[in-house]
């Protein structure tokens, strides 16, 4: 019997591993709106933002307005660059979009991520779940 708990262990491990990096670039540059801000609508799913790069204008306000796809599976967005204006993390609701707001004030290039993970397998973000926040000149 234990035999048999060790292969279905085993089993959970091999399937993990499967779930490896899948990571495709999907790149947006915000457009400004009308009033100024820099809206970008980002949906957060298993396990991907999408899009994952993101390119906004320096001391410009940005919003992002993320949503989580429909699932049992919890995901945040955190993005922590206080010397650049932003410093943020938020769990996420598949009902309404979190509203996130900040104006970055340093060119560079920031990573985001969901830092969710389950028991012992891979971190969300280790599956895939990252991006960057691009803030150009
Ligand atoms: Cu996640």
């Amino acid at each position: 019997m234990r035999a048999g708990i060790l292969a279905v262990v085993m089993l959970l491990l091999c399937s993990a591993a499967a779930f490896g990096e899948q990571f495709a670039e999907k790149r947006v540059v915000a457009a400004i709106a009308a009033d100024g801000v820099q809206r970008v609508p980002m949906t957060a799913g298993g396990y991907y933002f999408d899009p994952n790069v993101v390119v906004v204008k320096v001391n410009v306000p940005v919003e992002l307005d993320v949503r989580k796809t429909e699932g049992l599976v919890p995901h945040n967005i955190e993005l922590k660059a206080p010397e650049a204006g932003i410093d943020f993390s938020e769990e996420l609701s598949s009902s309404e979009a979190k509203v996130i707001k900040f104006t970055p004030t340093r060119v560079g290039t920031f990573p985001f991520a969901c830092t969710h993970r389950f028991m012992f397998f891979k971190s969300h973000s280790d599956r895939g779940m990252h991006g960057v926040l691009e803030v150009v000149p």
